[in-house]
């Protein structure tokens, strides 16, 4: 059976201390949460920051500040937020790329997101794929509804992104692609043969969207970011208590958890850097 990579998301834009009193905010505790969910099985890292008031912000000196800080003490794949939150500007929510981090996310497509409205027109997705490539940063594209798919493979055809291409299905956001299994096969059905996906189901679909992508061959996303319960009624106590979990029915299906060395062969991240010459 293939590894599964499992993505820690462990702050988001939208959570906050008083509904979730252990989600890291500072620098320092996100930092630590990454160390503490590298090693309960994640081999990537998603990555927001937040200011000083716990505001998100897509500051690239944070956004530094906690890459380095990752990368010094394990080696866990970083993949920083282009998403931000719905009300930054595309300018502002690229400024999290100037760090260099190994992945960035992609969203393909504008989408209810709750009471807002996640904005991404096509000059907007396809400066931020051609900025990603100039940088050698791989996307993991942000799928919220189906038609995001076409359009990744859209920028594909237009040379914007490569083979494999990486897609993470966010299943339950309100307004958004309802949480429904029959959608993550037809979705699945959808990519290309040699592409790499992975759910994040919000909320409760966390677990169990999470337990079918196993089952399927997929990769799977948990952390505070999509989902701050353990169980119904009873907060996680930390990100990685739900890294934990999923590597645990993980190994009842027979995944093994992916290293951080075997995520980065199966998502080919050195791509860019191999045949730099002939892609920029
Ligand atoms: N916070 C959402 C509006 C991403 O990280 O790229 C966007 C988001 C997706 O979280
Ligand atoms: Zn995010």
């Amino acid at each position: 059976m293939q590894p599964v990579i499992i993505t820690a998301a462990l702050v988001g834009a939208e959570v906050t201390r008083e509904q979730q009193p252990h989600l890291p905010i500072t620098p320092q505790e996100i930092i630590s949460a990454a160390v503490e969910c590298y090693e309960a099985g994640a081999s990537i890292i998603h990555i927001h920051v937040r200011d000083a008031q716990g505001n998100a912000t897509q500051d690239g000196a944070l956004f530094s500040e906690v890459v380095e800080g990752i990368r010094a003490r394990c080696d866990v794949i970083t993949q920083v937020s282009t998403g931000g939150a719905v009300w930054m500007s595309a300018e502002e929510r690229l400024q999290s790329i100037e760090c260099r981090p190994d992945m960035a996310t992609l969203t393909t497509g504008t989408v209810n997101f709750g009471d807002g409205v996640f904005m991404n027109n096509r000059g907007l997705v396809e400066s931020f794929a051609r900025r990603l490539r100039e940088y050698g940063i791989v996307p993991e594209i942000e799928v919220f509804d189906v038609g995001m798919i076409d359009e990744a493979l859209r920028l594909h055809s237009m040379g914007l992104i490569s083979d494999p291409i990486h897609f993470d299905f966010v299943m339950g956001v309100p307004g958004a692609l309802v949480a429904d299994p029959v959608h993550l096969v037809h979705m699945v059905r959808c990519l290309p043969p040699d592409s790499t996906w992975s759910v994040a189901g919000i909320g409760r679909h966390q677990l169990t969207l999470g337990t079918i992508a196993l089952a399927m061959g997929g990769n799977v996303r948990v952390g505070f970011e999509d989902n701050i319960y353990y169980r119904k009624g009873q907060l996680a106590k930390s990100n990685a208590e739900l890294v934990a979990r999923i590597a645990r029915i993980a190994g009842e299906l027979d995944r093994p958890v992916a290293t951080p060395a075997q995520a980065r062969e199966i998502l080919q991240l050195e791509r860019y850097r191999k045949q730099d010459d002939k892609l920029l």
